[in-house]
C-alpha cells in the first residue's frame, strides 16, 4: 500500500518513515551540523542539486525531513518546511511573498504577534497590510488592491474562534492571482485540511496540537504545489528559521498520538462549551460545535471536529475573568495551547497585548475574554475545578 493513500491514522504513524539500515523502529536524531561528502564532485553535485543528499542541517537534515513529510502528507500537500517556532513559519511566508510596495490582507484577529510583526516590523520596509473581518467575503474583495500579494488567513482565529470560509476567499483570490495561506494551528491537519480548500500554503506552530505536551517550540509550512515550496524554502533556509533535529524528532514523537489527543479533549471541551454556557455567570461563549456559535455551519462544512478551543466572558467583564484565572488550580493560568494539560489565559493583557486596545477591540477581542484550551484530564474534575472557581466571581 501506498502510504501517502492510507487513513489519516496510518499516516499519522508511517508517512515520512524511512527504511533505517539498523532497523530502528522509529527515526533517529540525526545530531550533526554537517554531512561528510565521499567525494569532491559528490559536494558540487549535492550543492548543484543534481544529487538528492544533506550537506548541512540548516538547509536539510534526515530528521527533520522525516517530520516535514510526514506533516506534508496530514495536509494533503507536496512537501514540508519546518522551522524553529511557528513564527518562523509566519516570518517565512511574509518574506517570501511580500517585498516593497506590496499588500497583504489577513484576518483581523490572528495571533498577536503574527500582526504585530506586520504592522511593526515588516511596515518599516515598506510592506502594508489590511487587517480586516475575512469572515465577510465581500470585505475581502473590497480590500483587494492591484499589489496585494498575500491572502493571509487564521481559522479559528486565535482568540475570537471566528471562522473565515476558506473555499470562499480561494475564490475571489484566485480571480485576482493572489495566493492564500491559513494558519490551521488551531485545528491541527486532523480537524482541517485548507490546502483542499484550495489555499496555496498552510502553516502550523507545531508547539500547540502536533506536538502536544507542551515541552517544545516550532513551526512549519507545506504548500500545495513544488513551485510554491521552492520558492519559500530557500528564504527559510537563508534566513536560518531552521527547526533543529532534535526538535523534530519530539514533535514527530508527539505528532503519532494526534488524532487520539483532540478526540478526547474535543470531548471535553464540547462537555465544557455547553456547562459554561449555561452558567449564570457566563455572558457568552464562543466554541465552533455550539448551535449559538454564528458560524457553526461553516465549522460543520470545513472542518471535520470543532477542536478544543473555548472563549468566553463573565458578565463581570475583565474583573469577574481575573477572579476566575487567579482561582483555577487543575488548568494552569498560561499562555499556549494543544497541549494535554488544560490552560486558562486572558489574551488582552497576555497573547495579544502587543495590539493596541482600538485594534483589540476592533478584532473582537475584548477585555473580559478568557481563553481556555481544553486538554485530556478528567472532564468531572475540570467542570470542579471551574465551578469553584466561578464560586469566589
Ligand atoms: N500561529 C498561531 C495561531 C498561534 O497561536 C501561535 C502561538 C503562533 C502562530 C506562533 O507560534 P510559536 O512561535 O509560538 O510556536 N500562539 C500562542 C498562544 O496563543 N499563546 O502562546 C503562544
Amino acid at each position: 500500500m501506498k502510504k501517502n493513500k492510507a487513513g489519516f491514522l496510518t499516516r499519522m504513524i508511517h508517512a515520512g518513515s524511512f527504511d533505517d539500515p539498523w532497523g530502528s523502529a522509529v527515526t533517529p536524531i540525526y545530531q550533526t551540523s554537517t554531512f561528510a561528502f565521499k567525494t569532491a564532485r559528490q559536494g558540487a553535485e549535492l550543492f548543484a542539486g543534481e544529487k538528492k543528499g544533506y550537506i548541512y542541517t540548516r538547509i536539510g537534515n534526515p530528521t527533520i525531513s522525516a517530520l516535514e513529510k510526514s506533516i506534508a502528507s496530514l495536509e494533503n500537500g507536496f512537501n514540508g518546511i519546518a522551522t524553529a517556532s511557528g513564527m518562523g513559519a509566519v516570518s517565512t511566508i511574509y518574506l517570501a511573498m511580500l517585498g516593497k510596495d506590496t499588500h497583504m490582507i489577513s484576518t483581523a484577529s490572528v495571533y498577536g504577534p503574527s500582526r504585530g510583526i506586520m504592522e511593526n516590523h515588516f511596515s518599516r520596509f515598506g510592506v502594508s497590510s489590511s487587517y480586516i473581518d475575512t469572515s465577510n467575503l465581500e470585505e475581502v474583495e473590497k480590500h483587494i488592491r492591484p499589489e496585494t500579494k498575500l491572502i493571509y488567513l487564521e481559522t479559528p482565529s486565535n482568540p475570537t474562534m471566528q471562522l473565515t470560509d476558506i473555499a470562499g476567499v480561494v475564490e475571489i483570490a484566485r480571480r485576482y492571482h493572489i495566493p492564500v495561506a491559513v494558519d490551521n494551528t488551531f485545528s491541527s491537519p486532523y480537524l482541517q485540511n485548507p490546502l483542499d480548500f484550495g489555499a496555496d500554503i498552510v502553516l502550523h506552530s507545531v508547539t500547540k496540537f502536533i506536538n502536544g505536551h507542551a515541552d517544545v517550540i516550532g513551526g512549519i509550512i507545506v504548500t500545495k504545489t513544488e513551485e510554491m515550496y521552492r520558492r519559500l524554502r530557500p528564504v527559510m533556509v537563508a534566513m536560518g528559521f531552521n527547526m533543529d533535529p532534535h526538535q523534530a524528532f519530539l514533535v514527530h514523537r508527539g505528532l503519532k498520538t494526534l488524532a487520539l489527543r483532540i478526540d478526547k479533549a474535543e470531548e471535553n471541551a464540547f462537555t465544557i462549551a455547553q456547562w459554561l454556557e449555561q452558567h449564570p455567570k457566563v455572558a457568552w461563549v464562543k466554541y465552533p460545535g455550539l448551535l449559538s456559535h454564528p458560524q457553526h455551519d461553516l465549522a460543520k462544512k470545513q472542518m471535520r471536529g470543532f477542536g478544543t478551543m473555548i472563549s468566553f466572558e463573565l458578565k463581570g467583564g475583565l474583573a469577574a475573568g481575573e477572579k476566575l484565572m487567579d482561582n483555577v488550580h487543575l488548568a494552569l493560568l498560561a499562555v499556549s495551547l494543544g497541549g494535554v494539560e488544560s490552560l486558562i489565559q486572558h489574551p488582552a493583557s497576555m497573547t495579544h497585548s502587543s495590539l493596541p486596545r482600538e485594534e483589540r477591540e476592533d478584532a473582537g477581542i475584548t477585555d473580559g475574554l478568557v481563553r481556555f484550551s481544553v486538554g485530556i484530564e478528567n472532564v468531572e474534575d475540570l467542570l470542579e475545578d471551574l465551578e469553584q472557581a466561578l464560586e469566589k466571581v
